[in-house]
């Protein structure tokens, strides 16, 4: 999955692809690289960020939606409005990615099981304004299997398909370094609960702080893609049916290098079914690059 923030102010490409064009342009790229999918966000999810008007999202990701698709590009679009996840679906949007897992919008359920396509249920615990104060954990593990299940759970009440559902632990939502480690290393734990999971470390702060100089600056956003790329093999080695990253390129490559090596895997309990949630194929990678941002997050 190839993020495309159609933001101004989000924290790894924030400005970027604000510009429509600019946007199709970057999301087609990435699709060449060999993306599966191409997720297409208007709100900015960076800690403390401002909620903006469903109208402002609305208009910046529906263009952008509407235009990839008409190229053939497969598209998620990432929202937690149930208005901007069925105007993006009417729009030719293959899977809502929603970061509240159902909870921000209590209608999103009904139009997600209405439509009958995928839906990424991420971790959650409040908007973004707000969730650096819920970052509290007994075990962060199972409190945040526990949470998915519940979610889960909601979202087949609500009469999502069980095999439509893509689970996703939220890294760096309401969540420090250490949770986000815990949650890397216990992976095995969240694929438990039968369902994909998708996972998307890219370029997030914690892996700043990793490679943070001896000084303790953080490394900026356009030196992690080395360390990117290594957490995505390591949850795809792990049984993480999808990552969800800014370079493409770089990502299908060192995943290509896994498969080449005979798809090792990093735990001995069987992966979940990787073809469960119906959705689009890959196309092979042809040329192409990706750039880099230069703005910096607290994720
Ligand atoms: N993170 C961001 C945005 N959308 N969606 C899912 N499913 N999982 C995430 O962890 C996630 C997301 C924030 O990162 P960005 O600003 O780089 O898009």
């Amino acid at each position: 999955m190839g993020v495309l923030n159609v933001t101004p102010d989000s924290f790894s490409d924030g400005g970027r692809y604000a510009d429509r064009d600019h946007a199709v342009r970057h999301g087609l790229r990435m699709w060449r690289d060999g993306a599966a999918l191409v997720d297409v966000g208007g709100e900015s999810t960076r800690p403390g960020a401002d909620r903006v008007p469903a109208a402002t999202e609305a208009a910046r990701v529906l263009p952008v939606v509407r235009e990839l698709t008409a190229l053939g590009v497969p598209v998620s679009v990432d929202t937690t409005r149930a208005r901007v996840a069925a105007a993006a679906l009417e729009a030719g949007a293959a899977v809502v990615n929603d970061v509240s897992g159902g909870l921000a919008d209590p209608d999103m359920a009904t139009v997600v099981a209405a439509a009958g396509r995928p839906w990424v249920l991420m971790h959650w615990r409040g908007h973004a304004k707000r969730m650096a104060e819920l970052a509290s954990y007994t075990d962060v593990v199972a409190d945040v299997r526990t949470e998915l299940a519940r979610r889960i759970d909601a979202a087949l009440a609500a009469g999502v398909r069980p095999d439509r559902i893509v689970i996703d632990p939220g890294l760096g939502f309401a969540k420090g370094a250490a949770d986000n480690w815990a949650l890397t290393a216990r992976l095995p734990e969240l694929l438990d609960l039968g369902y994909p999971l998708l996972f998307a470390a890219s370029r997030k702060s914690y892996l700043g702080r990793l490679l943070a100089d001896p000084d303790g600056t953080p490394r900026p956003v356009d030196g992690r893609v080395a360390a990117t790329v290594a957490t995505s093999v390591l949850a795809v080695a792990a049984g993480a049916w999808g990552v969800r990253v800014h370079d493409v390129r770089a990502t299908v490559d060192a995943l290509a290098v896994w498969q080449a090596s005979g798809r090792p895997c990093l735990v001995t309990a069987a992966p979940p079914d990787r073809s469960a949630v119906g959705g689009p194929t890959p196309e092979p990678p042809p040329a192409g690059g990706t750039t880099s941002p230069d703005t910096e997050d607290t994720r």
